[in-house]
C-alpha cells in the first residue's frame, strides 16, 4: 500500500515481532513505527523506528500520530487469556480501554485503516465445538473472551457509525519460534518444542486429548496483511472473521515431534488453564474468510513442527 504510515502498538509481543518485520518488508523500514512499553525486542533493533510507549497513554499515542503522519494502526497489546483470570479487572481496563481511545483517534485523525485483533476466546462452552461456524453461540466465558468479543461489537459500531475502516481476526492458537507468547491458553504449543529440545521431556497443562484450532505464525502474519490489503468490498463481515488453519490435541503434537527426538517424553498435569480450553472450539469453519478475500493457510502439523525444530535448534544453538 502506498503513502501508508502504520503504527504498531505493542511491538514486541508474539505477533508484534513478526508483523513488524513483515510489514516494514513490504512498507518500508521507516514507514513502520513501533512502540511498546517493553524495551525494544532484539529482532527488531536496527530495522526501523522504535519508541517506548504505553498503550493506556492517549495523549501520547495522539501525539505520535500527530509527529509521524500515522495513517494505520495495528493495536496488538493485550492481556491474554491465562493472566486475564488472574486479575479479570485488570485485562478488562487494559484490553478494553486501549482499543476505545484508538478507534476515537483513528476518527478524529482520519486514519485510513485500524487493525485489532480478536480470537476464538469470544467462544464459549455454548458454542458447537466442531467446525465452529463465523456465526453461532457466543457466549465467552474468561474476561479476556469477554474482552474480545465486546471490542469486535465496538469495531462494527465504529465502521457502521463513523465509516471507519478497521479489520479484526479471530486467531487461533498462534505458534512462533521468533517472538515469545505469554499468558495464553494455547502457549502449551510453543513450550513444548522448547522444552523437547532443551529438556526432552514435557509436562503439559493440558490433558492429551484437548483439541484446540492452531496457526503457524508465518500462516497468521500473510494473513493479516492480506485482509488489511484487500479492498474494502470484499471484507463483507463487520465482526471479525474466522481463520483457521490446523487442529491438534498435545497427544498428536508430541507425536509429531518424536518423528525428530524419538526419545521426546510427554506427562499431563491439568491446570485452572484446562476449563478454559474446554470452552474453546476445537477446530474452525474459516468459509467466510476464504470466499471473501480469499484466505488459505499453507503450514499443516508436521511442516510446522520440521520448521519451529529447525529454527529453535540454531535459535537454542543446540545440536540434537
Ligand atoms: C490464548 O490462548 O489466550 C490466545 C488466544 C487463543 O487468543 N493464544
Amino acid at each position: 500500500m502506498k503513502n501508508e504510515k502504520v503504527l504498531i502498538l505493542g511491538a514486541c509481543g508474539q505477533i508484534g515481532v513478526e508483523l513488524t518485520i513483515a510489514l516494514r518488508k513490504a512498507y518500508g523500514n521507516n514507514n513502520v513505527v513501533a512502540t511498546d512499553i517493553q524495551a525494544e525486542h532484539h529482532l527488531l533493533k536496527g530495522t526501523g523506528p522504535f519508541y517506548n510507549l504505553n498503550v493506556m497513554d492517549a495523549p501520547a499515542i495522539l501525539a505520535m500520530i500527530k509527529k509521524e503522519g500515522i495513517t494505520q494502526i495495528y493495536l496488538l497489546a493485550a492481556l491474554l487469556s491465562a493472566t486475564g483470570e488472574k486479575d479479570p479487572m485488570r485485562a478488562w481496563d487494559i484490553n478494553m480501554k486501549s482499543l476505545l481511545q484508538v478507534l476515537d483517534m483513528a476518527v478524529q485523525e482520519k486514519l485510513t485503516r485500524v487493525y485489532w485483533p480478536s480470537s476464538i476466546a469470544v467462544f464459549g462452552p455454548t458454542t458447537p465445538r466442531d467446525n465452529t461456524p463465523q456465526q453461532t453461540i457466543v457466549e465467552p466465558r474468561t474476561v479476556y473472551g469477554i474482552s474480545k468479543y465486546a471490542g469486535e461489537l465496538w469495531c462494527q459500531y465504529y465502521r457502521q457509525r463513523y465509516g471507519l475502516d478497521v479489520r479484526s481476526l479471530r486467531y487461533p492458537g498462534l505458534i512462533s519460534w521468533k517472538g515469545e507468547p505469554g499468558g495464553g491458553t494455547t502457549d502449551y504449543a510453543v513450550d513444548i518444542y522448547y522444552e523437547a529440545l532443551q529438556k526432552g521431556h514435557f509436562t503439559c497443562f493440558l490433558s492429551e486429548n484437548t483439541y484446540l484450532p492452531m496457526m503457524y505464525m508465518d500462516d497468521a502474519i500473510r494473513g493479516t496483511i492480506e485482509l488489511m490489503e484487500a479492498p474494502l468490498e470484499k471484507v463483507k463481515l463487520t465482526m471479525a472473521y474466522n481463520i483457521g488453519a490446523i487442529s491438534f490435541s498435545p497427544k498428536e503434537i508430541a507425536a509429531s515431534i518424536q518423528k525428530h527426538i524419538p526419545d521426546f517424553k510427554i506427562d499431563y498435569a491439568p491446570d485452572f488453564r484446562q476449563q478454559i480450553a474446554d470452552g474453546w472450539p476445537k477446530s474452525i469453519d474459516d468459509s467466510a474468510a476464504r470466499a471473501d478475500w480469499g484466505w488459505q493457510h499453507n503450514f499443516d502439523l508436521n511442516r510446522m513442527s520440521n520448521e519451529m525444530l529447525m529454527h529453535l535448534k540454531d535459535k537454542l544453538e543446540l545440536a540434537v
